[in-house]
C-alpha cells in the first residue's frame, strides 16, 4: 500500500504520518508538502531515515509536479491534509486559501482520475457547518447539517468538500470526507489558541482572548483524529462524509485558565482583545455515524490530553521557539498590536 499524505509537515498531517508508519510497517508513505510558513521539515526528522517514507517538496496546486509524483509512485490512496488552515489569516488574505484549499484539491483529484486510485480522502472541518447558538446546547452538527460557512477559510474548505462530492458523483472517484472539530496536541503551530497561550504564558506575555472568551470549541486530541482517519480510509463507505468530534465542548476562557493553572502562571496575564470578525460562537459535533459504522470513539480525556500537550511544549521548546523567533514575529505584531 502506497499512500500520498499531503500537508504532512504540518500539525495533523505529521501526527498522521507517525501513526501510519508505526502501525503499518509494510506501508509506504509519501509526504507531499510545499513547506509554507506552517510546514516544518524538522517535525518529520524522526521518520526521515525510515525506508518506507519519502518527503517531496511540491505544492498540491502544481499540476505538473503532482502528475509526476503519481507517475513515479503509483499511489493506492491520497489523504489530503494540505491546506491554509488559520481563520485569522484567511480574514486578512483570502486568496491563497482559494488556491490551495480549492484548486489544490481539484489538482489532486484530477491526478487520481488520470492515474487511478483506491481512495481519495479529504480532511475537512466542522467549520463548514457554520456555528451553533450558545443557548441551544441540544443542537449538534450531523453530516446532514447544511453547509453554512462564516469565514473565507471555512468557505474554501466547504468549496473543496463540494468538489470532492461532485468528483464522486460525476466521475465515480472513490472518495471519503471527514469533518473534524478542533484538534490539539504535539506540533500544533503556535498561531492557534492552545499553543499560542502555552508559548505566551511560558514567556510571561499577555494571553489575548478574543471578545469575552465565551466562544465554544469541541476539542479532540490529535491522535484520536488520526485513528479516525485510519478507520475511514480502510473501512469507511465510499462517497460518505464522517463527522469526528470529542463531545468535549469548552469555552475559550476556560481553556486559557486551565493552561495558566497547569503552568503556574497568573490569570492576570489574560487580556481581552477585539473580537475576530464573523467569529463563530459554538462548534459541536455529533459523532454517532462514525461510532455506529466504524466503532470509533475518542480515547483521550481532555484533562490528560492537555497535560500531555503542555508537557510536549515544555520538552520541545526548541521546536516552537525557532518558529516564534522568525517570520512569526511580524505576523504576531500585525495581528495583535493595538488589537
Ligand atoms: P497546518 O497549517 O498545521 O498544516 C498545513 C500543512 O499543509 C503545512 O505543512 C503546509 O506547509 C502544507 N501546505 C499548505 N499549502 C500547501 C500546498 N499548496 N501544497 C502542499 N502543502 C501545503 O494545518 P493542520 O492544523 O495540520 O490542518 C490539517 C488539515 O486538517 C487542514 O486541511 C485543515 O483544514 C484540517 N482541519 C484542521 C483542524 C485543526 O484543529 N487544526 C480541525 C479540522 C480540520
Ligand atoms: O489568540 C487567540 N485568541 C482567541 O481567543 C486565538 C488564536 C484564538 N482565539 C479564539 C478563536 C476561537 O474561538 O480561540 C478559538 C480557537 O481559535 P483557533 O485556534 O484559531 O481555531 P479555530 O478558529 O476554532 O479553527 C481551528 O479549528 C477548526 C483550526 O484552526 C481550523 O483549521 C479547523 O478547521
Amino acid at each position: 500500500m502506497t499512500i500520498i499524505v499531503t500537508g504532512g509537515a504540518g500539525f495533523i498531517g505529521s501526527n498522521f504520518i507517525f501513526h501510519m508508519l508505526d502501525k503499518y510497517p509494510d506501508y509506504r508513505i509519501i509526504c507531499l508538502d510545499c513547506l509554507t510558513y506552517a510546514g516544518n521539515l524538522s517535525t518529520l526528522a524522526p521518520v526521515m531515515d525510515n525506508p518506507n517514507f519519502r518527503f517531496v517538496k511540491e505544492s498540491i496546486t502544481d499540476r505538473e509536479a503532482v502528475y509526476k509524483l503519481f507517475e513515479e509512485e503509483h499511489p493506492d490512496m491520497v489523504v489530503n491534509f494540505a491546506a491554509e488552515s488559520h481563520v485569522d489569516r484567511s480574514i486578512e488574505n483570502p486568496e491563497v486559501f482559494l488556491d490551495t484549499n480549492i484548486k489544490g484539491t481539484a489538482v489532486l483529484m484530477d491526478a487520481c482520475r488520470k492515474y487511478g486510485i483506491q481512495r481519495y480522502h479529504q480532511v475537512s472541518t466542522d467549520e463548514v457547518y457554520g456555528d451553533l447558538p450558545l443557548d441551544r446546547p441540544d443542537l449538534f452538527f450531523t453530516e446532514e447539517t447544511p453547509i453554512h460557512t462564516s469565514s473565507p477559510y471555512s468557505s474554501s474548505k466547504a468549496g473543496a468538500d463540494l468538489l470532492v462530492l461532485a468528483y464522486h458523483r460525476t466521475y465515480g472517484l472513490p472518495v471519503t470526507i471527514s469533518r473534524c472539530s478542533n484538534n490539539y496536541g504535539p506540533y500544533h503551530f503556535p498561531e492557534k489558541l492552545i499553543p499560542l497561550m502555552i508559548a505566551n504564558a511560558l514567556n510571561d506575555k499577555p494571553l489575548p482572548v478574543y471578545g469575552k472568551g465565551e466562544n465554544v470549541r469541541d476539542w479532540l486530541y490529535v491522535e484520536d483524529h488520526c485513528k479516525a482517519i485510519d478507520l475511514i480510509i480502510h473501512k469507511g463507505r465510499v462517497g460518505e462524509v464522517y463527522n469526528i468530534g470529542g463531545h468535549n465542548e469548552m469555552k475559550n476562557i476556560d481553556i486559557v485558565k486551565i493552561i495558566c493553572k497547569e503552568l503556574g502562571k497568573p490569570e492576570s496575564l489574560i487580556t481581552y482583545v477585539t473580537d475576530r470578525k464573523g467569529h463563530d460562537m459554538r462548534y459541536a459535533i455529533d459523532p454517532t455515524k462514525i461510532h455506529n459504522e466504524l466503532g470509533w470513539l475518542p480515547e483521550t480525556k481532555f484533562a490528560d490530553g492537555i497535560k500531555k500537550t503542555i508537557q510536549w511544549y515544555l520538552d520541545n521548546k526548541e521546536w516552537w521557539e525557532t518558529i516564534i523567533s522568525g517570520e512569526y514575529q511580524n505576523y504576531y505584531e500585525k495581528m495583535y498590536a493595538n488589537r
